[in-house]
């Protein structure tokens, strides 16, 4: 399902070993499963090609998505806390990068001479756009691998260096992406790429009141909306499908119980639809909706929980009241 392959560096200070998911397959192959569960969903990370990345970026410069501004501050004012853990030859594994801006934040007041960052994220263009975000910090000596490939995939891939300190940077409410078990799984997953006493970084955005919810979710710009609906647009691209993205809507909700916020495509009509490079013909009723991404949101508490039972000892918690949001760093016990 994935293939590796390893290509000439991008950057002149970067060296390159990117490990590049076969993207197509992997798309096709969960599009033909997930879309005929019940209810209709698709993987969050879908959402991250070339336009859903750039639309992300947009979203996170919207007033109502405050996440990304709030994590940027907690970085910058901790950054030498934080960079303590790993500041003898150390490096930093960042899983979904995005556009680098998160890492800088935190390397560029972190008053380290030298240190090797290893970025793992599914987008290619994410990747290339950190590469620049980071060939900015000059006076750092900053050797960097980028590793195109899911989280797991990309934990896989990592060198194992014993001895050089490794702290794993997972920010920006991207854990918020998993569901209870699968976090806690996945929190096993980066505990088993650690050696005791590596650390881990978390920013995670916090349970608010509903209508800051709704509004980060479901924005009065639109560019939620379109960053949902790019997926019918990389479905027709890519799998050959016949998504008509005028019979789609954007909807948020916020799940209470669950602790999430959803977001679906709502089909206005119904209708057949054709996903031909996966093998799939379905028919959606009208009001029925493929549910693309659940975003938890936690309690200060409740990540301690999560990530100590997965075998880490929380060592920092920093929190931005207004925005609720939380940066805490833990310790592999
Ligand atoms: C990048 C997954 C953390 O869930 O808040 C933003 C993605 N979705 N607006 C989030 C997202 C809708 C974001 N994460």
């Amino acid at each position: 399902m994935s293939e590796s392959r390893s290509h000439q560096p991008s950057s002149p200070h970067a060296g390159v070993d990117r490990q590049a998911s076969d993207g197509r397959l992997a798309f096709a192959q969960s599009a033909n499963f997930y879309l005929q569960q019940t209810p209709r969903q698709l993987p969050s990370h879908f959402l991250y090609d070339a336009l859903g990345s750039a639309l992300f970026d947009a979203i996170c410069l919207l007033p109502w998505y405050r996440i990304t501004r709030a994590e940027r501050q907690l970085l910058e004012r901790h950054a030498v806390t934080i960079a303590r853990v790993f500041r003898r030859n150390g490096r930093v594994v960042e899983l979904g990068c995005g556009n680098g801006e998160k890492l800088a934040a935190l390397l560029a007041n972190a008053g380290l001479p030298s240190v090797r960052a290893h970025l793992i994220d599914v987008s290619g263009a994410a990747l290339a756009s950190s590469l620049q975000t980071l060939a900015a910090l000059e006076e750092l000596d900053l050797r960097v691998t980028t590793h195109q490939a899911t989280y797991e995939d990309g934990l896989l891939a990592l060198p194992p260096e014993p001895g050089r300190p490794t702290l794993v940077a997972f920010l920006g409410s991207n854990l918020g992406n998993f569901d209870p078990p699968g976090s806690a799984a996945f929190l096993g997953v980066i505990r088993a790429s650690l050696q005791p006493r590596d650390h881990l970084l978390l920013g995670v955005d916090l349970v608010k009141p509903e209508p800051e919810l709704l509004l980060a979710y479901d924005d009065p710009v639109g560019l939620t909306a379109a960053f949902n609906k790019n997926l019918l647009l990389r479905m027709n691209a890519e799998l050959d499908a016949d998504f008509a993205l005028d019979r789609f809507r954007h909807r948020a909700v916020w799940n209470r119980e669950a602790s999430r916020v959803e977001m679906h495509l709502v089909s206005l009509v119904a209708q057949d639809v054709h996903v031909r490079d996966a093998a799939l013909t379905f028919r959606l009723e009208e009001g029925e909706t493929i549910w693309t991404e659940s975003s938890y949101k936690y309690e200060p508490d409740g990540i301690r929980r999560l990530v100590e039972s997965a075998g880490f000892a929380q060592r920092d918690q920093w929190i931005d009241e207004s925005a609720r949001f939380a940066l805490t760093l833990f310790e592999a016990a």
